[in-house]
């Protein structure tokens, strides 16, 4: 089952929206089994969105704004991204037979988002410059056409990212004292923080999570306080100079008691190895920017040891090998039998 028809009651669905479904959502929860006990923390969890259909968090969203934008009559769909928005829009786009147009910084999306976008059939293109001047571009195109905008500006986008705060809360029973994510163009942030607060209205928790959000040192506009012009980071996701959601992510924040910090390429690597080798979870860039900032804010004490911290592992590692290769071994090369094995592995 999608989220649509899971949290359908919170959802701006009615019954002349169609069904669109990738059976996206329902991520799991892993519990930490090594990097909370080494932090002193009790209850660490992943919230592993990479298991999602495309691969990233943004199929959420993605399904709740195709079904409005079929609903509303539209039949080309059309987004700026940094690889995981395009890859999850072609995606229904391709399964509910409407046109799929994608704008991505020139050279700066990772190869298998763009493979992802091309296998679903979406008309790619590689526009020179940032992923903020794809998304002017794109903003003003379809402003001027028939095409739906398909960004996180649209609400519906939003809506349907929210359910993931849900789960959260469904799994656990309550609301986390932390929520810890990456923040780009800031909608996700916002989503969580909508999600949260709606699921606390309805009863459904007895409290509310500080937000906490992290920005790559070299794409930081938030920590900053001013639009970055030339966003710089190994995190492609999140190589953002001018988040469309600023206000959502300061709201968030501030609303909740969180905060918003960047961290360098070198923390996020680092945290992004760590949890691999440690937790057997393969998360791409981004998605570790939120861990080593966690690991930052423990060694400072600003998390209490007995806290109950979520960490949303945004897309999924296989996203972006070439970010993962640079930083291991390479395989062994051997031309031999089982002795020579044997021997080159000590054993
Ligand atoms: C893995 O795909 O902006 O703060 O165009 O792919 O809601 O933007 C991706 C963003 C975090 C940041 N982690 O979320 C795009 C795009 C991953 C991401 C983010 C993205 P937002």
């Amino acid at each position: 089952m999608g989220v649509i028809a899971r949290y359908r009651e919170f959802l701006p669905v009615g019954p002349s929206t169609p069904e669109v479904d990738l059976h996206e959502g329902s991520t799991p929860l892993v519990p930490s089994r090594n990097i909370g006990r080494a932090l002193g923390l009790s209850r660490l969890f992943f919230k592993y969105e990479g298991l999602n259909p495309t691969g990233s968090f943004k199929d959420r969203g993605m399904v709740v704004a195709v079904a409005k934008a079929l609903e509303a009559g539209s039949r080309v769909l059309m987004c700026a991204s940094t690889g995981n928005t395009s890859a999850s829009m072609a995606a229904y786009a391709a399964r509910m037979g409407v046109r799929a147009i994608v704008v991505v910084p020139s050279g700066e999306i990772a190869m298998n988002k763009l493979s992802q976008a091309l296998m679903y059939g979406a008309k790619v293109v590689a526009l020179k410059g940032t992923f903020d001047t794809a998304l002017e571009a794109v903003r003003d195109l379809t402003s001027r056409y028939p095409v739906a905008l398909m960004n996180s500006i649209n609400p519906d986008r939003i809506q349907g990212q929210k359910t993931a705060a849900f789960e959260v809360v469904d799994v656990l029973g309550d609301a986390p004292d932390y929520l810890l994510l990456p923040v780009g163009n800031a909608g996700n942030i916002t989503a969580y923080w909508k999600g949260f607060r709606e699921y606390h209205a309805a009863g459904r928790s007895t409290r509310l999570p500080r937000m906490v959000g992290a920005q790559a040192d070299g794409a930081a506009p938030i920590v900053a306080g001013h639009p970055i012009a030339n966003p710089r980071t190994v995190a492609s996701a999140i190589r953002i100079g001018n988040p469309a959601s600023w206000e959502g992510a300061t709201s968030a924040r501030d609303e909740s008691g969180g905060l918003i910090a960047a961290v360098t390429d070198t923390e996020i690597l680092a945290a992004q190895i760590r949890l691999a080798n440690t937790e057997g979870l393969f998360a791409e860039p981004a998605s570790a920017a939120p861990l080593a900032l966690l690991f930052r804010l423990v060694m400072e004490g600003k998390i209490e040891k007995d806290s109950t911290t979520v960490v949303v592992l945004t897309g999924s590692g296989l996203k972006d090998p070439d970010a993962a290769l640079k930083n291991v071994e390479p395989p062994i090369e051997l031309d031999g039998d089982a002795r020579t094995l044997a021997k080159v592995l000590k054993l």
